[in-house]
């Protein structure tokens, strides 16, 4: 019961600390403190604690240049990652990547990715690396629904399922790609029912329920370990900031921004941990407080660190060998 417990304010914590780094990034941002540019991913944290939540350490994930959320919720280092949006040199990518580049090998973060549904062969790739090695990690690959038309995920959903990899294909479907909305870029409602095509199941989630998304995709994942192959996840979701910061946001209403702002996920699980006396509204006070203070170290601590070296501009490059 206790570890039950543990474990439901563990999910509350994770989205919460998501919500609060991306809402100071966003007001760094504007007050031009943070260079390049930033894709808010509020409105979308059960997803990625949701699914994180049924992966261990070593496990595999590939992001999109929505990524922080996906970032946080693997375990990665705010200061490293505050510092890295600085464009610092104690970031995760010595500050010369930014927002859409974050990676941490360690735990399993193969990278953020600015190349919409780059990250699918990735995952594909690195699932057929833990067959072959036989080293039980599963991957988790996180896209939206704009990525799903990209090519590379039919062939990878092609290969996937005929190799059994160990793979989870996560998509938040958020009903636009960029400016477009799904209605204009693809036939179809569900993005599951491409899982037919390539015989693997395809599960649809609201993907502003937590619990909902643990539950359903720790049996994707469950199933992946098992060697049983590929799930292909679709997560119906939201962001409530524009596609990136600055957008002018004139294709979608302010009506169903503020539609979708009702089922808030953070809201919606904090209700259900007080109705259900999972936990008590000053334990949460007390949980919000510690997170305040870990962004406000790792603002600090970016702030104070300092950029790269100008002569570091040539390290860390992979340069092809000419035949
Ligand atoms: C290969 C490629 N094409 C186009 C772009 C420009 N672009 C950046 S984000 C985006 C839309 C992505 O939509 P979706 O996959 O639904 O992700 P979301 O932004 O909704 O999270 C596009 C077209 C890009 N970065 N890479
Ligand atoms: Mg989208």
């Amino acid at each position: 019961m206790e570890n039950k417990r543990n474990f439901l304010a563990g999910l509350y914590a994770s989205m919460y600390k998501i919500r609060r780094f991306e809402q100071e990034a966003v007001k760094l941002f504007h007050n031009k403190e943070l260079p390049g540019w930033l894709h808010s991913y509020i409105g979308e944290e059960a997803v990625a604690v949701g699914v994180c939540a049924s992966l261990n350490r070593d496990d595999y994930i590939t992001s999109t240049h929505r990524g922080h959320g996906h970032c946080i919720a693997k375990g990665a280092d705010l200061k490293r990652m505050m510092a890295e949006l600085y464009g610092k040199e104690t970031g995760y990518c010595k500050g010369k990547g930014g927002s859409m580049h974050i990676a941490d090998f360690s735990i399993g973060i193969l990278g953020a990715n600015g190349i919409v549904g780059g990250g699918i062969p990735i995952a594909t790739g690195t699932a057929l690396a833990s067959q072959y090695l036989e080293d039980g990690r599963v991957t988790v690959c996180f896209f939206g629904d704009g990525a799903s038309n990209q090519g590379g995920f039919h062939e990878s959903l092609n290969l996937a399922s005929l190799w059994k990899l160990p793979v989870v294909y996560v998509c938040e479907n958020n009903l636009y790609a960029e400016t477009t909305p799904q209605a204009d870029h693809q036939p179809i409602r569900d993005i599951a029912d491409r899982a037919k095509s390539y015989n693997m199941p395809g599960v649809i989630i609201d993907g502003n329920d937590v619990l909902a998304v643990y539950e359903e995709t720790n049996k994707a994942v469950e199933r992946a370990r098992a060697g049983r192959g590929p799930t292909l996840v679709e997560c119906k979701t939201y962001r409530y900031r524009g596609h990136w910061e600055g957008d002018p946001e004139v294709y979608r209403t302010k009506e169903e921004v503020k539609e979708w702002k009702k089922r808030d996920p953070l809201k919606k699980f904090k209700k259900y941990l007080l109705e259900n006396d999972i936990i008590q509204s000053k334990e949460i006070s007390f949980v919000e407080k510690k997170i305040e203070d870990e962004i406000k170290d790792a603002v600090k601590y970016a702030q104070a660190s300092p950029p790269p070296r100008p002569e570091s501009a040539l390290e860390d490059l992979y340069v092809e060998q000419g035949g």
